[in-house]
């Protein structure tokens, strides 16, 4: 029994995706020129697609799981599920406009034509806001469309903004934020659940790992409770004796989220020598 994972076969979320089955410890053996490779040390198989068409292929069934933007899982509407996010392939789906117009809100949009990849994530905006525009489907270089006079706005992909600034346009409402999703067929046998859970187990810990830092400091010991109170830890710090009797190692985990605040009141405390090195796993 092996599960089934579609991703997508090149493109922006392709190495991400085989990095992040390599972080979980597989191996995917032969090349990526082929329709599907095997893992060599975990039961599973993965097929190299197109993104657009992998929810088609886990609600059918063809694959079990996929690794997908939620952009498209949206747009294509498909009977799956989305499990977890990823962390990789970030980016935001947005109305642009030409640089000088005003767009106070979407009311701008009333009567006037949009230029998108994305017409069903487009037309229920449009619907939610109550607006009537007119829905251009255009499947690249949406970007172009204000230029040449084929629409008023677009809605497309952002992620830096270059390509929107590059062709006089400006970001005026993200109407979607994005990134890899792992989506899984809604009937999935007993087994399959069981193999897909192992996976799970093996993306959380590697997305917990990348999200805090292991973190050793010197204290003295006359300033180890205040130090130890600004640190969490898994259960607590650990503290160690150091051969100059006065003072203490102390080690811990800390999150990426509140790291600089805590770092800076460490050293405010009194703790010396402070180094953060990177988690590789992190099982809780
Ligand atoms: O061949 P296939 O159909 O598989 O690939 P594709 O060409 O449809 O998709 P691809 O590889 O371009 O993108 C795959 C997925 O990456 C998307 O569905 C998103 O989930 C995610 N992603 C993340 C992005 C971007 N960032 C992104 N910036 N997809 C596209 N873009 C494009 C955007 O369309 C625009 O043209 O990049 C341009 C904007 O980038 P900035 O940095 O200039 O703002
Ligand atoms: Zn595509």
């Amino acid at each position: 029994m092996k599960l089934k994972l579609a991703i997508q076969k090149s493109g922006r979320l392709h190495d991400d995706s085989i990095r992040l089955l390599k972080e979980c410890g597989i191996d995917i053996s032969n090349g990526v020129n082929k329709l599907k490779a095997e893992a060599t040390n975990f039961p599973i198989e993965v097929y190299f697609l197109r993104d657009d068409d992998i929810p088609q292929y886990v609600e059918d069934a063809v694959a079990d799981i996929g690794f997908v933007g939620e952009n498209v899982v949206y747009e294509k509407r498909k009977k799956v599920t989305v499990v977890e996010k990823l962390g990789f392939g970030k980016c935001r789906l947005s109305m642009a406009v030409r640089r000088g117009e005003e767009y106070m809100d979407a009311s701008f949009l009333n009567g006037k034509k949009i230029a998108t990849s994305y017409p069903v994530i487009v037309e229920n905006f449009l619907k939610e806001k109550n607006i009537t525009a007119e829905i251009h489907e255009i499947s690249g270089s949406v970007e172009i469309a204000p230029g040449i006079g084929l629409a008023d706005a677009i809605c497309d992909l952002v992620s830096s903004g270059s390509t929107l600034f590059m062709n006089g346009l400006k970001e005026a409402e993200t109407i979607l934020q994005s990134q890899a999703v792992l989506i899984r067929n809604n009937q999935l046998e007993d087994a399959k659940t069981q193999l897909l859970n192992r996976l799970l187990f093996r993306i959380q810990s590697v997305k917990k790992a990348k999200n805090n830092k292991y973190i050793l400091l010197n204290a003295p010991n006359d300033k180890l409770a205040e130090i130890i109170a600004l640190l969490p830890g898994m259960k607590s710090p650990t503290v160690l004796p150091l051969a100059d009797p006065g003072w203490s190692s102390v080690h811990s985990v800390l999150n990426e989220n509140e790291f600089w605040d805590i770092i800076e009141q460490l050293k405010a405390a009194g703790a010396q020598g402070i180094l953060v090195v990177p988690i590789e796993k992190m099982i809780v």
